[in-house]
């Protein structure tokens, strides 16, 4: 039996400062996403873009809490959380793309009501764990993750109407070489499972995705969301991103570990995020999702 894909494209760029990751959703259809998941023997159900609202002026009036845009991304995120949601109460598999990585907020609100104990892979260069009282930039994409946890301004914590959307032991954050202090904090008080690039080159990636599964199904997950910021792997390899950071993950253990979470059949909704082709050098980094994509869903050369 054919199992199902549905894919939401968020074409959200107000979560951070750099104009073009809007255009993240067409680069990675153009890269030939669908065509590439067909082959792999499932249906897919391209729902379209999520209508995202341009800010008024009024907006401008959100910056004094450092929190840039608050309320066009509340309104996307509910949006999307609503159109998430129905793709998991009919049994599709929910496949998003970005996007700044603050559409992650309104994917985990979508997708968390019908978990008791997700688990989230969080892989990134960062930890997106801010708040607007720790974020050196009032971006709301380095803030995600906090929120899902219920840390953050109400209006983003509340999306769908509940809080909090996961619980810190569920979290795994891979590739993490970029953290701000208050992150950091955060981190140690809440204990959350990170393996930082120091890790990636010590273990190597085998044991890193192995321990993260390990870790995982001993908390007995229900579930596993991939939130995949395409920052994460090296700018090298994936340069169309607004925040890049030296020495990252690189492609060939990038595919290593979607093929390892494959072969787990943990994942059970996906998103690839931060994919901005104005940035980007003839869209390679889509092409790169495109391919990440292909072995997470079971792409084998033989
Ligand atoms: N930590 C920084 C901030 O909060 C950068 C976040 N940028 C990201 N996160 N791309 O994944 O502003
Ligand atoms: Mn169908
Ligand atoms: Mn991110
Ligand atoms: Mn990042």
């Amino acid at each position: 039996m054919k199992k199902h894909i549905s894919i939401i494209g968020v074409p959200m760029d107000l979560g951070q400062s750099r104009r073009g990751v809007d255009m993240g959703p067409s680069a990675i259809r153009y890269a030939g996403v669908v065509e590439r998941l067909e082959q792999l023997d499932y249906e897919i159900h391209d729902k379209g873009d999520i209508e995202i609202g341009r800010p008024g002026k009024d907006e401008e009036a959100t910056l004094g809490n450092n929190l840039k845009y608050l309320k066009a991304v509340t309104k996307a995120s509910e949006k999307l959380a609503e159109s998430v949601d129905e793709v998991v109460a009919k049994g599709s598999f929910p496949l998003v793309f970005g996007g700044d990585h603050s559409i992650a907020i309104g994917t985990l609100a979508g997708i968390a009501k019908h978990y008791d104990n997700l688990g989230v892979i969080w892989y990134d260069a960062h930890g997106d764990l801010n708040t607007g009282d720790t974020s050196p930039s009032g971006n709301i994409h380095g803030m995600p993750l906090a929120v899902s946890l219920g840390i953050g301004h109400p209006d983003l914590t509340n999306i769908a109407g509940y809080s909090p959307k996961i619980k810190a032991e569920n979290i795994v954050i891979i590739g993490a070489r970029s953290l701000d202090e208050g992150e950091k904090i955060l981190i140690r008080e809440k204990g959350i499972r990170v393996y930082t690039m120091h890790e990636i080159d010590r273990l190597g990636m085998t044991k890193v995705m192995e321990e993260a599964i390990d870790y995982l199904k001993a908390r007995n997950i229900d579930g596993v969301h991939l939130s995949l910021d395409l920052d994460g792997l090296d700018p090298d390899e994936a340069p169309g991103v607004g925040t890049p950071v030296l020495g990252g993950i690189s492609y060939r253990e990038s595919h290593l570990a979607m093929e390892i979470l494959e072969e787990s059949k943990l994942i059970t909704s996906a998103e690839f995020v931060e994919v901005n082709p104005i940035l980007d050098e003839k869209n390679k980094t889509a092409t790169v999702a495109v391919a990440l994509m292909g072995s997470l869903f079971g792409e084998k050369l033989l």
